[in-house]
């Protein structure tokens, strides 16, 4: 038996096998692994040699980056190109002048991580410019360390275990849903898929799961339909009536929060004028007062988790909802204790929660990047676009860099980006974009210099992750496809090059690598009091399943224990409802408290406006698999699917399979409509990821494949984090009866031998 893995879950195959069979004793396999050998071995999507942008040999700088032809060339040429451009940049503007930060997935491996290799790279090449945070959540990466005194990361990992919300929570607040399609996921991989599992077991133990999302989603007890954006309204309104009950646990406040006073002034209006009712909220969300008064007094009897998706924050002003729910969880004052609280990000993938031991299992050793530049992720377009130019950040002004080199690797931009009409424009800025990918995505398809990878089904890697109790041995299962190369080798060539073969290899080659990082997990194991087979036992077997490795954690436990010996590393020492420090950034768009912000569109829509919600696709992982079987299966006439509401359609006369065409300020894009009543009537919702595809029809340029990165918004949510605000996005909608174009993205690009 041989294994690998992906994102998506792990698998186990004999030699000579042509598919994928998911790992024995997976309770819910994804689906979209279905679609990862036929998208992996699809050459017309793969880039099968190293090919070059016509334009860009002939001495263009970048002007017709978006629309040009290749040439392919050999390797050493490529790599004598990548190596050369590289020198020229750093020698001519310095390294700040080369852009490291691509962001991306990327593919599983603890080797083969595409960015760490090209991060080793450039840093052992003098440095980059990086980026900070993620696209998924970038609010909440910025705001948690002031407001709780912790990263992201390591919230995460004290997480409240799922089986403890089962056995002690009556209600389950869940904003943006808990969803079994998000948690196909987990980054680095996952042996198991526990969540859809959970879901059944929370029916079963009778707890009550409150969805509150404009899309119904897996929900199957209550669901609020609240309009787009409004939350933190909502939870406002549920801190005012318990205030008004005399329900707010007055002594968790006092010993466990800064700052209640000023909340609670805001809450009951006295430092705005506008008391926080229900009903006022009800006109915010377009829900019913009695509902927001009836789910209040529930709340303030039971026990509750608060859990938020992580979607919430990747909105306008996505601070607010997120503060505000830790504020109504402090309000509830069951934070600390089994199975309530507060949560962020159950489902969102499939290890936030799960009961298992955390062991930091090492990876590619990074090197000291020497360049302190840096932007926020999702400011790559106003970088590229406005060298220099200022912008406010976590209590700082800061200045664009000037970048000239772009090198991207294990990430899809022309995927992830807002307005990607406007990353068009910003992408034509840069004097060279060099890209290193095994298919050919909207973005291969705007390099100058595209390097093709192998995918992880072609090369051996180790999966190891440190909420995961399997590491498997990751076997190669098929030879590579055309002149494939692992990002790895081809970073040694450019190292070759530029004199850093040594440096970069420290004299291993990949296998060398596996058993340096097995033997490294050696030592991590016998310091968590087990122990790792060697290398060869590993490798001839292929998985080791870790002993007890279950262990159900609380968030907050210890500092709810003993606030005083633990305190949390915020300026109080406490979780803060007012930040001293965020108030004093005197920012306009992230006051001092959680408040309701209007967002910058979608507060009120005119008549034919809808709410665009562009979610994580039920098919594949973000563009990856698009083009396999599972989700070109599910696309109609061969485009994206977009729910809407049976109203909504008959006022547009629109019927289920007729193709739509969606427009925004920023774009438009045509897709198939699909009729569902479990949306909101004044909600779109078109899953991300579908290849971005512009063709120019009677003289209008569109995305014909249903992306709707065409259509959102290229905008921080805040000066605070600067996170990106793809769900906030209102659109126009009408029936498409227009020519319907082929697909290009179906096809590689003309390129020339
Ligand atoms: N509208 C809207 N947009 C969104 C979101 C949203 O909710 N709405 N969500 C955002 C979120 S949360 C995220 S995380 C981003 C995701 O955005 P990305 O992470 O950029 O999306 P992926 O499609 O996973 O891109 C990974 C790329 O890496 C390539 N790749 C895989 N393995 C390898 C390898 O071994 N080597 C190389 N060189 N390349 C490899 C794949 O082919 C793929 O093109 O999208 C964001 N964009
Ligand atoms: N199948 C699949 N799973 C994935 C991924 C994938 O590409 N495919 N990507 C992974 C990644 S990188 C990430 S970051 C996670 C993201 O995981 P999430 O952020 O949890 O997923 P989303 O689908 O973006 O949004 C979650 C929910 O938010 C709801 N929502 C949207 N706007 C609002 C709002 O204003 N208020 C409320 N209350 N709800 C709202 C939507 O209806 C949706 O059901 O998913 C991961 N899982
Ligand atoms: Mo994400």
């Amino acid at each position: 038996m041989k294994y690998t893995a992906a994102h998506w879950g792990s698998y186990q195959f004999e030699v000579g096998d042509t598919e994928l069979t998911p790992l024995s004793g997976d309770p819910a396999p994804s689906r979209i692994g279905r679609g990862w050998v036929s998208a992996a071995r699809n050459s017309n999507a793969r880039v099968m040699s190293p090919v070059a942008r016509k334009g860009w040999l002939n001495g263009d700088k970048g002007a017709g980056r978006c629309d040009d032809s290749f040439v392919e060339i050999g390797w050493d040429h490529a790599l004598d190109l990548a190596a050369s451009e590289l020198d020229r940049v750093r020698q001519t503007y310095g390294n700040a002048a080369i852009f490291g930060g691509s962001y991306g997935w990327s593919s599983a491996g603890r080797f083969h991580h595409a960015q760490s290799q090209m991060r080793r790279l450039l840093a052992l090449a003098g440095g980059f410019t990086s980026s900070r945070e993620t696209y998924s959540h970038a609010t909440a990466e910025v705001l948690f360390p002031h407001i709780i005194g912790l990263s992201n990361r390591a919230f995460q990992d004290q997480m409240t275990a799922m089986p403890l919300v089962t056995q002690h929570c009556d209600i389950v607040l869940a904003f943006g849903g808990i969803s079994a399609r998000t948690a196909q996921i987990t980054a680095a991989g996952t042996s198991t898929h526990e969540v859809g599992p959970w879901i059944d077991a929370l029916k079963d133990s009778g707890v009550r799961v409150v969805t509150i999302a404009p899309e119904r989603g897996e929900a199957r007890d209550d669901w609020m339909a609240i309009r787009p954006g409004t939350d933190s309204a909502l939870i406002l309104a549920l801190i005012h009536e318990i205030l008004r009950l005399g329900r707010e646990d007055r002594k968790f406040l006092e010993t466990y929060t800064s700052g209640w006073a000023e909340l609670e002034r805001y809450v009951r209006g006295q430092s705005d004028g506008t008391p926080k009712t229900p009903e006022w909220a009800a006109a915010i969300c377009d829900l019913d007062a009695t509902i927001i008064t009836t789910l209040a007094a529930e709340l303030a009897r039971k026990n509750v988790m608060v859990s938020m998706a992580w979607g919430m924050q990747r909105a306008d002003h996505g601070e607010q909802p997120i503060w505000a729910g830790l504020a109504l969880a402090c309000v509830l004052g069951q934070i600390g204790q089994p199975g309530t609280g507060y949560a962020f990000g159950y489902g969102s993938t499939t290890p936030v929660g799960r009961a298992a031991k955390l062991i930091p299992w090492p990876s590619l050793p990074g090197v000291q990047n020497a360049v302190p530049d840096f932007i926020p992720v999702a400011r790559i377009a106003d970088a590229l676009l406005n060298p220099g130019a200022p912008y406010v950040y976590n209590g700082e002004t800061r200045h664009y860099p000037d970048l000239r080199l772009v090198w991207w690797t294990g990430g899809n931009p022309f995927h992830h980006h807002q307005d990607l009409f406007r990353l068009e424009r910003a992408w034509c800025r840069p004097e060279t974009v060099i890209v290193n990918e095994h298919s050919w995505t909207a973005t291969a398809r705007r390099a100058d210099l595209v390097l093709p990878a192998t995918t992880p089904l072609e090369r051996d890697d180790i999966m190891m992750n440190r909420r995961d109790p399997t590491l498997l041995y990751m076997s190669a299962m098929f030879e590579p496809l055309g002149k494939a190369r692992d990002d790895h080798t081809i970073f040694v060539g450019v190292a070759e090059r530029l004199g850093l073969q040594e440096a970069f290899t420290e004299g291993r080659d990949t296998d060398g690598w596996l058993r340096h990082i097995w033997a490294q997990s050696q030592e991590v194991a016998q310091a968590h009091g087990f122990a790792l087979p060697d290398f060869e036992t590993f490798r001839n077997t292929g998985r080791f399943d870790l002993p007890d490795a279950v262990e159900e954690r609380i968030a907050f436990k210890r500092f709810v224990g003993a606030p005083d010996a633990h305190k949390l590393a915020t300026e109080s020492g406490k979780i803060t409802l007012f930040n001293e420090t965020i108030a004093a950034m005197g920012l306009p768009d992230c006051p001092g408290h959680p408040a309701w912000l209007a967002p910058v569109e979608g507060a009120h829509l005119k008549p034919g406006e809808f709410h665009l919600i562009s979610g994580q696709p039920a098919t594949r992982l973000h563009s990856q698999n698009d083009m396999g079987r599972e989700a070109q299966a599910a696309k109609r006439q061969g485009r994206e699917v977009c729910a809407l509401h049976p109203e909504a359609a008959a006022t547009l006369g629109v019927r289920d399979g007729d193709l739509i065409k969606l427009t925004s300020p920023r774009g438009a894009c045509l897709c198939a409509a699909e009729l569902r009543d479990d949306l909101r009537a004044d909600c779109l919702s078109l899953p991300t990821g579908a290849w971005f595809d512009p063709q120019t029809i009677n003289g209008e340029t569109i995305d014909v494949h249903g992306n709707p990165n065409v259509l959102t918004i290229d905008q921080g949510c805040s000066s605070l984090s600067q996170g990106n605000i793809a769900h906030t996005c209102v659109v126009r909608a009408e029936k498409w009866d227009g020519p319907v174009p082929a697909m290009r993205v179906t096809r590689p690009p003309t390129i020339e031998t």
